[in-house]
């Protein structure tokens, strides 16, 4: 794409050789690269501000530098996915190619059936831990693309409970995320919808919610119902209606941020996007600058070109794991001296649990509606705050089953180690950690879906299938305000070097799901630093 504000000198390399200034260079976001004797080429930029990755926290920090004047650049190792009504763009869940996964030779999705092919720069990575996956976007939009969208804003008292104590929640609740969702546009599910056929499964959990005595709960979801009613009449292929959203909605109807805050920043003229940019590590170098270790990638995943890009303001926004993992081998190779010590911890679950619902003499049906838009918001359960939600699972034939998930409050002890022999860090977790949040919630679902009733409950088939398959949609930590980062997530004693992403937030944000909470953290982070860094530190 073309680039005409933003001021970058390109230097170009051969390994082992000296430099060749070529500044000023065209239009691509790379500059012609001299290629080594082996390997491939290396080349190098200067910049003024980067920013890793494409999520919530990446999208909203790469809007306020571009509002601010600041040319920017946004890394993003994965594609961009051509979103538009009624496409194939994205892969279906029960007919995985190898669109669905990042760089694996195989379905990486839970109850996806298990399908074999080339490696490539899929929508969905799964980062193996020790005791604990994760599950993230990968793409231009990253955890964005393929979220249900659940837009949820946790209670001010369970906030208190789960994110930073230096974090004002009136605050969040007059300004930031009202900002947040002014860009998300969140809406229920509307009656017509909720009363169509594929939507049985969402009624069937309605109507226990109401019978247990609880308030049923319609999730606000970033998306055009009417293109809902559009795949409900005919008009074109069902993509929400029949559950099949996580590896991304086909119907171009979901507020994603590389629509949104993305869109808006690139359209300043300020912000390039680079994709199959892969960022292998950071380092600082002596001078104090940020030095970004780029890997341009094929959508095969081979390295195509190494670039070394060096800034004067380095954003982490590759969320959780991402974040994580650099930061952990920054300290660890000592690329980056004097990292704190907490880089890697605090890290939590969000206390998620799926679990699959099998209801004795009754049906969900197949291609049950989604997204995951009813539930409850439990949270004044003496064992804690509790979100539970009906997630509609696109079957093609009728199974009688269909998933529910919980989220609740947990003690943020995982922690990313670094693995030489991987050059990688690995999360470490035990589900001895959130054993009393499990247990709370298992009884929870379970005496709902018994309408109230814990025996009756019993007597439907309810699985917690994360006992068995320890996953978690929701990254929470590694890199947290306090232990690593400043009220603002600016790293201590590391200046010009940013976190804005959910790294920030210690393993759960009150009790319900994280986007939301994400982005108001990313925009109130940002009002401090156009304010006081833009012009000062970059
Ligand atoms: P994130 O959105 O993950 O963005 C990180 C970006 O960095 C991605 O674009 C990556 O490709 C990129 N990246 C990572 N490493 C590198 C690297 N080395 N070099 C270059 N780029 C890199 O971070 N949350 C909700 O609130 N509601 C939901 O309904 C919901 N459903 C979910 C369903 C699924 C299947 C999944 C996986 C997640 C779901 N989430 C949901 C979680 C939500 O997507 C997540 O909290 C946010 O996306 C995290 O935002 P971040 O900005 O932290």
């Amino acid at each position: 794409m073309g680039e005409p504000n933003l001021s970058r000198r390109t230097f170009v390399v051969g390994a082992g050789a000296g430099l060749a200034l070529a500044a000023g260079a065209a239009s691509s976001a790379l500059a012609p690269a001299a290629r080594a004797a082996s390997g491939p080429a290396v080349s190098e930029q200067r910049r003024r501000a980067v920013v890793i990755g494409t999520g919530f926290g990446g999208a909203v920090t790469a809007l306020r530098l571009a509002r601010a004047g600041v040319p920017t650049l946004v890394l993003e190792r994965g594609i961009r996915w051509p979103i538009t009504p009624d496409a194939e763009t994205f892969p279906h869940m029960f007919s995985p190619d190898r669109r669905a996964a990042w760089l694996s030779p195989s379905t990486v999705l839970t109850g996806s059936p298990p399908r074999f092919w080339k490696p490539y720069t899929g929508v969905l990575e799964r980062v193996r831990g020790v005791g604990m996956d994760v599950f993230c976007g990968a793409g231009v939009g990253g955890g964005s693309l393929v979220y249900h969208g659940m837009t949820i804003q946790p209670r001010g008292d369970h906030f208190a409970a789960s994110m930073p104590s230096v974090l004002d929640y009136d605050a969040f609740d007059r300004d930031y995320y009202r900002r947040a969702a002014a860009v998300l546009k969140p809406e229920p599910i509307p009656d017509d919808v909720l009363a169509a056929p594929s939507y049985r499964s969402s009624r069937m959990f309605l109507d226990r919610v109401a019978d247990s005595g609880l308030e049923p709960y319609r999730v606000p979801i970033p998306m055009d119902w009417d293109v809902a009613r559009r795949e409900l009449r005919g008009e074109i292929t069902p993509s929400y209606t029949t559950g099949d959203v996580l590896y991304g909605a086909n119907n171009g109807g979901k507020n994603t941020v590389d629509r949104t805050w993305l869109a808006e920043a690139e359209a300043t003229g300020r912000v390039e996007v680079a994709t199959l940019h892969r960022v292998a590590d950071i380092e600082r170098d002596p001078a104090g600058r940020w030095v970004v270790h780029v890997e341009r990638i094929t959508t095969d995943g081979d390295v195509v070109e190494r670039i070394r890009i060096t800034t004067d303001a380095l954003f982490l926004g590759a969320g959780s794991a991402g974040t994580s993992r650099l930061l952990v081998k920054a300290r660890a190779k000592d690329l980056v001296p004097d990292l704190p010590e907490g880089v890697g911890a605090n890290w939590g679950n969000n206390g998620d649990r799926i679990f699959s619902w099998t209801p004795v003499g009754d049906s969900p049906g197949a291609l049950q509606g989604g997204p995951a838009c009813v539930g409850v918001r439990d949270w004044d359960n003496p064992a804690g705050p509790i979100t539970i939600v009906n997630g509609g699972v696109p079957f093609p034939t009728d199974v009688g089953t269909t998933s529910v998930i919980g989220f609740s409050i947990v003690e943020p002890r995982g922690v990313f180690r670094y693995d030489p022999v991987a050059d990688d860090a690995k999360l470490h977790w035990s589900q001895t950690y959130d054993a009393q949040q499990t247990a709370a919630t298992t009884k929870q679902v379970r005496r709902i879906l018994g309408g109230g009733k814990l025996v009756q409950g019993l007597a439907n088939i309810t699985l917690d299938t994360s006992t068995v398959e320890t996953t978690t949609y929701h990254p929470l930590g590694g890199a947290t305000i306090g232990d690593v980062c400043d009220p603002h997530g600016r790293v201590l004693g590391q200046r010009g070097l940013y976190v804005n992403d959910g790294s920030l937030i210690p393993g759960s944000t009150g009790a319900c799901n994280p986007s939301l909470t994400i982005a108001a953290l990313a925009e109130r982070n940002m009002d401090e630093v156009v304010t006081h860094d833009v012009g000062t530190v970059f």
